[in-house]
């Protein structure tokens, strides 16, 4: 709660004092949480077949909340409940497994399992809308509000790149435009992309530029809505395993669809600010009317000129769907060896494995199964550089004496 630390006083010196390192909220309590599970459990085909499901409905009221406070307090957030907040999550759990084939020689077994759940904000205990900043810069880039799950990512939605034949469009607009209250005569409608407030030069060529959701012809806060979810829309995972006489085989797999990510990574590695390494995406950068790029990167700036490549916008999401191969294993159980070994050794098996073997994704990053900010449960789907998981290859022998 306190910490010793330095202060000066007049004389210059500096003399041993204690600060407060936290604010508690004295009537901080516990979340709670109410569960309804309903779930079957069959057995089919002289239980060839298993499957098992379970639906759930779960409520948490009283939840705890960094509440942002202004720093001259000596800290900046304090830990509190939303009292009276409410938050639903249901869902389905359901799992199979099949004996595919039994024989003598040969053996299948297949089973697998997906998760949906559904989260939704059922009431924020009297709070508005929580923004929060998930990321670099201090950008906001999450909402939390009523009817929608938490942590939705907040920003602009990108509607182009502006190219030189808006030129013209663009400084019509701005020879009516006035700076100073940051927008238009009453009843001019714009020629050109609208104009950003975010962004502290007029657009140029090579300059992405949002949608103006509520057509006043200047892109500013007013403008931003929610722009993806950080949330899949299911998870799963599957396992087959064989055996064929002496030879056995087992692979797992998991994944997670239709979720997006934001990869916190981007703001320095898509900056071509020239300040450090980058994507080798920026070569598809607009560079001008002959090198227009892939029409989707925008153009290289320094000192944020382009604002509006730094906000959080769909430029930033991606598709953070995945298929992760986490196991292959190939084993061989020698049959002879108790009689090579005199019953020494009563079993031996040799197998050969590699874990993590391979992932199917469009994300750029390391790793799309990303947790930013461990518990804060209000940014989620944040990559700030999740370490890669490593590949390992397993050799080994089990011998049973
Ligand atoms: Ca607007």
């Amino acid at each position: 709660m306190a910490a010793p630390g330095g202060v000066v006083f007049g004389n210059g010196n500096v003399n041993t004092a204690m600060w407060a390192t936290g604010i508690k909220d004295l009537n901080l309590g516990w979340e709670s949480t109410s569960q309804y599970n309903f779930g079957v459990d069959l057995g089919l085909l002289n239980d060839r077949l298993s499957v098992m499901a379970n639906y759930y409905i779960s409520r948490s009221y009283n939840l705890l909340f960094n509440q942002p406070l202004s720093a001259i307090s000596g800290s900046s957030t304090i830990l509190t409940n939303l009292r009276n907040s409410k938050v639903q999550n249901k869902g389905i759990d359901l799992q199979v497994d099949a004996r595919v084939i039994s024989t003598r020689d040969f053996d299948l077994n297949v089973s697998g399992n997906i998760s949906v759940n559904r989260n939704k904000v059922l009431d924020m205990g009297g709070a508005s809308t929580i923004i929060t900043n998930g990321a670099e810069r201090s950008y906001l880039t999450h909402i939390t509000q009523e009817g929608q799950p938490i942590g939705m990512f907040y920003g602009f939605k990108v509607k182009g790149m502006v190219r030189e034949s808006d030129m013209e469009n663009l400084a019509a607009d701005n020879a009516v435009y006035n700076a100073s209250t940051q927008s238009f005569p009453q009843g001019y409608s714009i020629k050109g992309p609208a104009r950003s407030t975010a962004s502290t030069n007029p657009l140029r060529p090579g300059d992405l530029y949002f949608e103006d959701t509520n057509g006043d012809g200047v892109v500013n806060d007013a403008d931003k809505k929610v722009i993806g979810s950080p949330h899949a829309k299911f998870t799963y995972g599957f396992a087959v395993t064989a055996s064929y006489k002496n030879f056995d085989f087992s692979s797992s797999f998991n994944g997670s669809y239709g979720n997006k990510v934001l990869d916190g990574q981007d703001y320095y590695l898509y900056n071509m600010e020239g300040s450090g390494n980058q994507y080798t995406k920026v070569l598809d950068r607009y560079r001008s009317e002959s090198q227009p790029g892939n029409g989707k990167v925008y153009r290289a700036s320094r000192g944020g000129t382009q604002s509006n490549s730094t906000r959080l916008s769909t430029f930033y999401l991606q598709n953070g769907s995945f298929l992760r191969c986490t196991n292959l294993t190939l084993g061989y159980t020698m049959p002879q060896i108790a009689s090579l070994t005199n019953n020494a050794v009563t079993n031996l098996r040799l197998y050969v494995g590699v874990d993590n073997a391979f992932t199917l994704t469009k994300y750029l990053g390391y790793n799309p199964e990303v947790d930013y900010n461990n518990g804060a449960n209000l940014t989620p789907g944040v990559d700030y550089g999740k370490y890669p998981l490593a590949r390992a290859y397993n050799i080994g022998a089990r011998i049973t004496f």
